[in-house]
């Protein structure tokens, strides 16, 4: 079962995962990406989307053309949990720099 972020966590987010914003409505964070080009943004996607099985945690995402909005929240514990941090840390590792 994912661990609910604790506080001292929470207080941590922002060093911890400096691309990603907290969303103010809800407990989630949240990533904006934007690629060359549609083939890009889907080969993103595509390493992402292995990731995400690898780890059974599933993105909340959008793309439009070479734009890719990734949202993460925990829907088990209805919000972060240490699921979060660990695909946010491995999405930002296969992402270009930005
Ligand atoms: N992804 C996300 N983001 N939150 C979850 O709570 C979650 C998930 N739960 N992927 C997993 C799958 C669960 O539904 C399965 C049964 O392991």
């Amino acid at each position: 079962m994912p661990a609910p972020l604790t506080d001292a966590q929470r207080a941590q987010l922002a060093d911890l995962l400096p691309a990603w914003t907290r969303l103010p409505d809800r407990d989630a964070i949240q990533r904006r990406f934007k690629f060359a080009d549609f083939s890009a943004a889907w080969a993103f996607m595509s390493r992402v989307a292995l990731l995400a099985e690898q780890q059974d945690h599933h993105p909340e995402w959008e793309n439009v053309y070479n734009r890719v909005v990734i949202t993460l929240t925990t829907h088990d514990t209805g919000g972060l949990s240490d699921r979060d941090l660990k695909l946010a840390t491995a999405i930002d590792r296969v992402s270009p720099a930005t």
